[in-house]
């Protein structure tokens, strides 16, 4: 007989086909042992673990080994009070995606825009309503970095109606109040005493010889409307100080105070973040017609005002009608300014005399140039201020504090390096200030002996 085919197993045979069952065996034995043993270890670790209410709340991210993971627990908010409605909620906002929800979104919904900050001041912006995306961008920077702190008001004014969109947007991105304005015509519009085909004929000239600007009509109304109106808005008649905020402009700092309260605080005024040459061209009588006035109104012109830094060679009041405007202006696109000095007779005074002579349309006299003499000459030179550690663009230019202070503490975020400043741009006038105030290329007081030379 063949043995492959007996029943009876060989004595070898069973042993060498028990012993893999008999290893199976002892290694389901021990992953079960091993299971159990881990859920009671676990079941022990989680009931002896304090709830989650009595464990203390971390206070830093911690990478310690036998931490469950880095993370922070943050304690419950307080209870919401239930906040007034402000006018602005009327306006119906809602969540984009329209949906009601039961959660209260920041920024959605009624809330509270009471004021915090303690001055009578605006944030203030002329614009259009096809600028929203670029007014928005401009909010967000100053919310961001200061104005969510203070909550002061936003006045918006138009040449036209805001539309619904611009106010829902705005609205939305304001913290405190906001007002919108339409500009009335007779601000936005030739005045009588123009004559409108020498105005057309001198406007295209100027479009011909691509003087920026030149053949434009609404910027010269822009430009004339800063100049002489805006500050009589009945939407400003509370305030006493405005912010003058463009679309499209950036702010690399946190603002770590209120520059209002700093204003008024140290008897300032008028303040500036850069400062630059005007066009010529723009401005051919401007000056002339400055002389003319101040000769009628001496009164107007302070003792130790700023002309030293709007003429070259400044030897004394008499410059005024000797020496040539070295075209020296602040770029008033940023302005923290008092609105009392541009309420004041001086410079109502100023402005009507200026107007009368046509310049804003015969030629294409700009706000910055007109504020900026009237504030060096009506003003004690220590009434204007330059806020060295604000950093802020407009296009195409841009700057940042230089100080390190300013730059830690504001966490200033510069996308160039500090020495790529407009200060030191050979187009900017910071230097001329500098000098003007006895301060060196950076800003810092130096003895007299030591004026840098440029
Ligand atoms: N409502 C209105 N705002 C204007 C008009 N033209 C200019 N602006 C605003 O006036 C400011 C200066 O104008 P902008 O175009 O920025 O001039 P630039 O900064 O000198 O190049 C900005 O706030 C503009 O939004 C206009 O025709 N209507
Ligand atoms: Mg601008």
């Amino acid at each position: 007989m063949d043995g492959k085919f007996t029943l009876l197993p060989r004595r070898g045979g069973s042993l060498r086909g028990s012993l893999p069952k008999f290893l199976i065996a002892i290694i389901l034995l021990c992953t079960v042992l091993v299971w159990l043993a881990g859920s009671v270890y676990r079941r022990d670790t989680l009931a002896s673990a304090p709830l989650a209410a009595d464990r203390p709340t971390p206070t830093h991210i911690s990478y310690e080994p036998d931490s469950i993971s880095g993370f922070v627990e943050t304690p419950a908010p307080p209870p919401v009070e239930e906040q007034p409605t402000t006018p602005n909620s009327k306006v119906g906002l809602k969540h984009w995606w329209g949906v009601e929800s039961p959660y209260h979104f920041r920024g959605e919904g009624p809330r509270n825009r009471t004021q915090i900050g303690r001055e009578k001041a605006s944030l203030v912006m002329l614009v259009r309503n096809r600028e929203l995306k670029d007014a928005l961008s401009a909010m967000k920077d100053i919310e961001d970095r200061f104005n969510r702190h203070y909550r002061y008001p936003w006045t918006f004014f138009n040449d036209e109606p805001f539309s619904e969109e611009f106010k829902l947007h705005t609205s939305r991105m304001a913290s405190g109040e906001v007002q919108y304005g339409l500009i009335p015509k007779e601000h936005w519009s030739l005045p009588t005493n123009i004559d409108e085909k020498k105005f057309r004929e001198k406007m295209k000239e100027m479009a011909d010889k691509k003087i920026i600007y030149g053949g434009s009509e609404s910027y010269r109304h822009m430009c004339r409307y800063n100049s002489g109106f805006f500050w009589q808005s009945p939407l400003l008649k509370d305030f006493d100080w405005y912010w003058r905020v463009e679309p499209s402009t950036s702010f690399y700092c946190d603002q770590l105070y209120d520059p209002f309260t700093f204003m008024r605080e140290n008897g300032k005024r008028y303040s500036f973040v850069m400062t630059m040459y005007e066009f010529r061209a723009t401005i051919e009588t401007l000056w002339s017609s400055t002389r003319e006035f101040a000769k009628k109104h001496p009164e107007y012109i302070a003792e130790d005002n700023s002309l030293g830094f709007i003429v070259d060679d400044y030897k004394d009041k008499n410059s005024l009608f000797k020496k040539d405007f070295n075209l020296c202006h602040f770029w008033s696109n940023f302005e923290i300014a008092d609105l009392n000095l541009w309420r004041s007779q001086a410079y109502r005074d100023y402005f009507a005399f200026l107007d009368a002579k046509g310049g804003f349309f015969y030629e294409r006299w700009g706000d910055a140039p007109v504020h900026s003499i009237a504030a060096s000459l009506f003003l004690p030179k220590d009434q204007i201020h330059f806020f060295h550690d604000i950093g802020y663009r407009h296009p195409p230019y841009k700057r940042c504090p230089q100080d390190d202070e300013s730059t830690d503490y504001g966490r200033c975020q510069c996308p160039f390096n500090k020495g790529e400043s407009f200060d030191f741009d050979g187009y900017s006038c910071q230097k001329r200030w500098w000098k003007f105030h006895n301060q060196d290329d950076s800003g810092n007081p130096i003895p007299s002996y030591k004026i840098p030379d440029f």
